[in-house]
This record gives C-alpha cells, structure tokens and sequence, in this order.
C-alpha cells in the first residue's frame, strides 16, 4: 500500500455546514416558483453542482422552462446564498476541523480541498481557512460534476502526489463514488448506513488525531 502523502477535504458538510444556507436559498426560489422544497428534498442536492441542483428542484416542483430561465433561476438563488455566506465567520467551522488541519500540517501532510462549490474560495476567506491549503480545486476549476473523478484528480496533481496516496473526505455519496473513482481511499463523514461505501466512517473530526485517521483505511 503506498504511503499516504495528501488528504483532499469536501467543503460543504465536511468543513462547514452551508447545505443549510443552500436550502433557504433553493426554497425560496421554489416557493417563487409556487412549490415547496423540503428540508428532505434538500438532501438531494449535497454534492451535486448548482445546474444539476436546479435541475433537480424544477422536477420536484414538476416543472419545465428554457435554458435562460434556468440560468436566471440559477443566477438568483446564487445571488441569495451568497447574501448568506458573505455573513459566515470562524465559529461555523465544523468541531475539530481547525485541530485537525493543524495536525494534519504538522505531520507534513499536503491538504487539498476537492468541492464542487463555484463559492467555496469565497467560504475559505470569510471562515479564515485558506492558509492550510496547499491546493484548491472548486467548481470553477472542473467542468464533470462528482462521481466524475475529475476534481479529486485534480486535486492530487496540484498537490503533485498519485492518487493511491489521497484519502478523501466526504460526506456525499457521489463524493465516495468519485474518490473510489479516482483510486482514493475514503473516509465518510457522516452516517455510516448511508456512506456504506466508503473505507471508513466518522460522526465528525472532534476527538480524533491525524494517526487514528490514518490506521482507518
Ligand atoms: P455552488 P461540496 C457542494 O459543495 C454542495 O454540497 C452542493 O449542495 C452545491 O450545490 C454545490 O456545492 C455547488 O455549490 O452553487 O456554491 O457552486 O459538498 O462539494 O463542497
Ligand atoms: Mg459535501
């Protein structure tokens, strides 16, 4: 097994909770449409990129419009949620997250964030977290969305490591799958019947140390 070199870090529900400002930005525009969205439905669109996120909320609500109204409907409920994260702070950093970037540094390990958010560069500043990273892959930087690999693969080149030398964490689904897809060993963050197939789970960063990580996977 090669020796692990990177660990790439999903964003949203890794490092933050923003599927929060995600929904009241997508519920909104729903109910403009004169439908509900639901905490539930939300769940759908975790990982998924913004387009595939519309497209998904408009078969919900059963409806049906042209591709310059998908991309004003896209273009508002970006323009709200950015509203949202333009107000976020250092305190909404996920428990144990900054230790564990620390050790993580400490131990000479490179760490990637691998998201499909076109806003996470925005997120990074405003909770103060850039300086750890030692590259940055966003939805800006691929053109398929996850499972597609593409961004992980990305994300262990800028970094100038192999694949097999990544451990990704995820809280998607279609992450696992596209860490899987990348040759990545994974570690799930979240609930472990619905991450099944990642290598290992975990409820949260809190508690744990950079080599208890390691002898997971
Ligand atoms: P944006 P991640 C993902 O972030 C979110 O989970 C997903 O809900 C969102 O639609 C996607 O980013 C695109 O975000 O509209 O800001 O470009 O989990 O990959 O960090
Ligand atoms: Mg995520």
């Amino acid at each position: 097994m090669s020796k692990v070199k990177a660990l790439i870090f999903d964003l949203d529900g890794v490092i933050v909770d923003t599927a929060k400002y995600h929904y009241k930005a997508w519920k909104a525009l729903a109910n403009s449409l004169g439908f509900d969205f639901t905490e539930q439905d939300n769940e759908l669109l975790k990982g998924v990129s913004r387009v595939r996120s519309l497209e998904i909320l408009l078969e919900i609500g059963g409806k049906n419009f042209d591709e310059q109204k998908k991309i004003e409907f896209a273009n508002r409920k970006n323009s709200e949620y950015v509203g949202y994260i333009s107000q976020m702070t250092p305190d909404e950093i996920l428990p144990g997250v900054t230790e564990m970037l620390q050790s993580v540094k400490d131990a000479g390990l490179k760490i990637v964030l691998g998201s499909a958010s076109k806003n996470a560069p925005l997120i990074l500043e405003k909770i103060n977290l850039e300086h750890f990273f030692d590259a940055v892959i966003d939805g800006n930087k691929v053109s398929k969305a996850k499972p597609d690999p593409e961004v992980f693969l990305k994300g262990a080149n800028a970094a100038n490591v192999d694949p097999e030398q990544c451990i990704v964490f995820e809280d998607a689904i279609a992450g696992i799958e596209a860490a899987q897809n990348a040759k990545m060993k994974t570690i799930g963050v979240g609930d472990p019947q619905v991450l099944r197939n990642a290598d290992a789970v975990i409820s949260g960063f809190a508690g744990l140390t950079v080599h208890e990580l390691l002898k997971m996977v």
